[in-house]
């Protein structure tokens, strides 16, 4: 608790929420089925096991698809955003947020991806969300693909995969910047596009068991993201030159399991592939060499169209955003080590952290080390733009939520942010994840609660859906108005 902010006075506060897990208002006004509309919830699966809850498969997807039930697919409902937004918008306002993070859903604008001509209802609701963003004077951050393609993209065109995705993407794109261009400064083309190697589904629609080369299929859906990427950047600044777009990763900042070498270069690896290959490319504007080699010893071909290679070395993305949760070990002998349930894949047990009640690493000093890792490679401005703890919470007799778990997490990673700017980082703001309880995109549970701001809902779908203000409401409402001295 410092009583002088080193924070930027323009530092950008604020709080992170993504479509599919807040609208609802599933095939309300012309909105079509999208990737997230899928996924389900299965109380029967180990909430740690994410593996299982990422298991889609053709079968899944043909039976949900006309399926109608919305209890059993919690994305379809969401935290009826759609219908909540004043008041959810009022509440983030109070807290003082200076830049609101959210996402426009493709499947709301293009209900199929396929139209010509945009759904002027989806386009109505884009914008009466802005006019309340902006009547607090907050800052917009637009995510413009988070985790939720169109559906019929996945059965028509086995998703990213198709080449042709790509100028369907950049008509949404061209849509949302013409329309409104001129009231969004900060832009992120793709939420966590590293995801793709896990998240495969929900994140480039590539279905393993539609394909018999899925490696192949993984990285040519990643090239067409890099190349529409670099496509609407251009468009964006061509329409508003003033406009940032951002590129995103999850950054899966990894340690060597010990000082053998084999664990050292073991980490480099995973950093490469899992990490910088997509910033390098986005940021630096080429296909990295490790990633030849890579290439050439997984039987990959990437298939590249004329020009490809200039509009990615032309295009880059103008600052980098990322979200941080956890770190991982890396170990060259994994099956000697103790194993803990982190996000993606079974992860390392690193002795000297704790765990959420997901099994992810709490590791604070980890965000230091990423902010100056990150700004040491690439030297441009970073943002943080996911950051906080999934939890349980619970309403005590006083009618309260003392999620003082939360408010620890959220101040030891902030304080770590502060020694980064010190150390000489250019960090332009921090939006924490979520404002308020959303549905879970790992898990789709209800339960595994991120917010500051309560929401009645359980993983069944049961609630009134009232919001209600947690302890750590108050506590980031201070953190703001003192621009990080207080914390
Ligand atoms: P949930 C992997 C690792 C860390 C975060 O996740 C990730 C992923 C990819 O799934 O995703 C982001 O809700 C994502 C958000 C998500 C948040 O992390 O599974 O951008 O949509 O809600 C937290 O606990």
């Amino acid at each position: 608790t410092n009583s002088t902010s080193i924070f930027p006075k323009n530092f950008l506060w604020g709080g992170a929420i993504a479509a599919c897990q807040t609208e609802g208002g599933y095939g309300k006004n012309g909105r079509g089925m999208a990737v997230s509309d899928i996924s389900f919830y299965d109380s029967q699966i180990d909430r740690q096991d994410l593996a299982k809850h990422r298991n889609i498969t053709t079968e899944k997807i043909e039976a949900a698809i006309t399926d109608p039930d919305t209890k059993r697919y919690p994305k379809r409902h969401g935290i009826d955003f759609y219908h909540h937004y004043k008041e959810d918008i009022a509440l983030c306002a109070e807290m003082g947020f200076k830049v609101f993070r959210f996402s426009m859903a493709w499947s709301r604008i293009f209900p199929t991806g396929d139209e010509l001509t945009p759904n002027q209802e989806g386009l109505a609701f884009y914008d009466a969300v802005l006019t309340e963003i902006e009547k607090y004077g907050m800052e917009p951050l637009v995510t413009i693909s988070h985790f939720e393609m169109p559906v019929a993209l996945v059965t028509n065109y086995c998703g990213w995969t198709d080449r042709k995705v790509i100028q369907l993407f950049t008509r949404f794109a061209e849509t949302l910047f013409t329309h409104f261009g001129q009231r969004v400064t900060y832009w992120i083309s793709f939420n966590e596009i590293n995801a793709g190697r896990f998240s495969t589904f929900k994140s480039t629609g590539v279905v393993a068991d539609k394909t018999d080369q899925y490696v192949q299929d993984c990285y040519q859906a990643v090239h067409h993201q890099f190349v529409a990427a670099a496509l609407i950047t251009k468009r964006l600044h061509e329409i508003n030159p003033k406009a940032q777009m951002g590129c995103m990763i999850a950054r899966f900042t990894t340690y060597p399991a010990t000082c053998n070498p084999d664990d050292v270069l073991q980490m480099m690896h995973d950093d490469q592939y899992d990490n910088f290959f997509y910033t390098d490319v986005m940021i630096r504007g080429a296909y990295p060499g490790y990633m030849n080699r890579f290439f050439k010893d997984n039987d990959v071909a990437i298939q590249w169209a004329d020009g490809d290679k200039e509009l990615l070395a032309t295009h880059t993305a103008d600052y980098l955003a990322f979200s941080y949760y956890m770190s991982n070990i890396s170990s060259a002998n994994p099956n000697e080590l103790d194993q803990t349930d982190a996000n993606l894949k079974k992860g390392l047990k690193n002795p000297y952290l704790e765990s959420s009640a997901w099994g992810w690493q709490i590791d604070p000093k980890g965000l230091r080390y990423t902010l100056n890792n990150l700004y040491d490679r690439y030297q441009v401005p970073l943002f943080i733009v996911e950051n906080g703890i999934g939890a349980e919470d619970y309403v005590t007799t006083d009618g309260k939520i003392h999620d003082t778990y939360r408010i620890d997490y959220l101040q030891k990673h902030i304080e770590q942010m502060r020694e980064a700017i010190v150390d000489g980082v250019e960090l332009i703001g921090y939006t924490m994840w979520s404002s308020l309880d959303i549905v879970s995109s790992g898990t789709s549970e209800m339960s595994k609660r991120y917010g500051f701001i309560y929401v009645d809902q359980d993983d069944d779908g049961n609630g009134t859906l009232s919001r209600s203000k947690k302890d750590s409401f108050y506590w980031y409402q201070k953190v703001i108005a003192t621009n990080g001295a207080d914390l």
